[in-house]
């Protein structure tokens, strides 16, 4: 080890390398799950230095686990328990390169933050249309296949990813940072690193497709009766407004009631009781308010549903405030997180079948776990759900991991086999939901991946214990 940490500091500075704990200590929790222990942390500043770090610790049989904002929520991105990994923190390889407004693309280091690159971007009316309410780093974006809440309009990262640079457990640069929309040269070689967890290697450059920022948006806060009311009014939008719907969140009754109860500063926008369904419509665009009201647009819109519905699902309309809702909406997660014990789930299913989904779920959970309480919200425009089970550990007796593991049996065996859904929609794929992917996804589709985690690292310097 001290070999491996004198190698580290000679090619990267001593202040660059540790293994005191209380340099380590910060990588090793996740922020939902994930906790291990690290044999080192190491900072690189440039793309080589990432390079050479792999090189390095190939040369001394040292396992990495490369870490970008810690983020995640499968706990992808922390030590194992072995105490033998070496940290790589991307923290430091921040640098846009450039921004090119003819290409209409950005290229930037792996560290780059999200927020870091969209207030770069904003002077010059473009963005970087991935919206989530955390931070993440751009490297961490794209080995994760992030999403959030505008993807219904702009598409997940692999749809605005054009080129990547990649430091390979050998030690090398590989990838081509090319700005090509259209190149039917053979295999993708950037997508080959989307949604791996950076399990072939670690990405150090990213070019990544702008999209102009528009000129004005209008939110309205929907009361649906039910799901279906939901999903009716999903239709209803896409064909009367498509090209200017950029989110359709829904809210379930519990998560909305919890929220609004634990919240910061949070109104409570409707008079009287929660409906079973909030759903948060933002329309967008970027032709400016003189050649188009988009707010009366929206107005019109559902107050012409609303009254053309013959299920009378909508119960109340509010447009406008659209701060007040994307508010409500990004604290849901951290106001569940304060009210008890939080088994989360990512799924999705077609949007066809989400009304039935949430019925389904919710009948079977309260018929074995009638504790539990139900709190979903999420994507419902791409078929994303976030299942959130909260409940009081007080009130529960008996093991706390196989409670566990009886909510995670019921939900993702409902969820994939029943409605022919995705056990991780948008989170990714690490040890919190590795054996899921180990029972769920084909077997001939695990054959590539472990193919190519084979090729990029026959080592296994970027392979997990546990
Ligand atoms: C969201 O949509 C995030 O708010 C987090 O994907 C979901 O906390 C969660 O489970
Ligand atoms: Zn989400």
């Amino acid at each position: 080890m001290s070999a491996l940490l004198d190698a580290l500091r000679t090619a990267l500075g001593a202040g660059r390398v540790s293994d005191a704990a209380a340099d380590r200590s910060r990588y090793e929790t996740g922020w939902r799950y994930g906790k291990g222990e690290a044999m080192a942390v190491v900072w690189p500043s440039s793309p080589e230095q990432v390079a050479t770090c792999l090189r390095i610790c190939g040369e001394h049989g040292a396992r990495v686990q490369p870490i970008g904002a810690n983020t995640g929520l499968v706990g992808a991105s922390n030590p194992d328990a072995s105490g033998e990994q070496v940290v790589v923190s991307l923290e430091r390889l921040n640098r846009i390169v450039e921004i090119d407004p003819v290409d209409r693309v950005a290229v930037v280091e792996g560290g780059v933050l999200l927020s870091q690159l969209n207030e770069e971007l904003a002077p010059l009316g473009l963005m970087f249309p991935i919206d989530l309410g955390a931070d993440p780093q751009v490297g961490g974006m794209v080995v994760t296949n992030t999403g959030g809440t505008r993807l219904l309009r702009y598409g997940d990262v692999r749809r605005n990813l054009i080129g990547v640079e990649v430091a390979l457990p050998d030690g090398t640069l590989a990838g081509r940072l090319h700005r090509l929309r259209k190149n039917n040269t053979g295999l993708d070689f950037a997508q080959l690193f989307v949604g791996t967890s950076g399990r072939y290697g670690i990405v150090t450059r990213a070019v990544v497709q702008l999209a102009p920022r528009p000129r004005q948006t209008a939110s309205a806060l929907v009361a649906a009766s039910d799901g279906t009311a939901a999903l009716d009014l999903l239709r209803g939008l896409e064909s009367s407004t498509g090209e200017f719907l950029t989110a359709f969140e829904v809210i379930g009754r519990e998560a909305l009631e919890i929220t609004l109860r634990r919240g910061a500063n949070l109104r409570p926008p409707f008079q009287g009781e929660l409906p079973d369904y909030a759903v948060l419509v933002e329309l967008s665009s970027t032709l400016d308010r003189d050649r188009l009201d988009l707010e009366s647009l929206l107005e019109e819109t559902l107050v012409a549903h609303a009254e053309d519905d013959p299920r009378e699902g909508l119960v109340d309309v509010l447009v406008g405030r659209g701060e007040d809702f994307w508010s409500i909406r990004h604290q849901i997660t951290e106001s569940l997180r304060e009210e008890g014990k939080v088994l989360a789930f990512d799924l999705s299913v077609p949007r066809s079948r989400l009304a039935e989904f949430s019925d389904e779920m919710r009948a079977r959970l309260a018929r074995s776990h009638p504790f539990v309480r139900f709190c979903d919200y999420g994507h419902w425009g791409d078929g994303g759900t976030h299942l959130n089970l909260v409940w009081d550990p007080a009130v529960v007796d008996g093991d706390p991991e196989r409670l566990w593991g009886e909510l995670r049996e019921l939900v993702y065996t409902t969820c994939v086999e029943d409605f022919d859904g995705s056990f991780s929609a948008e989170h990714g794929v690490g040890p919190h939901n590795q054996m899921w992917y180990e029972r769920f996804v084909a077997a001939p589709v695990q054959a590539v991946a472990s193919l190519l985690a084979e090729h990029f690292d026959p080592a296994g310097m970027l392979r997990r214990r546990g």
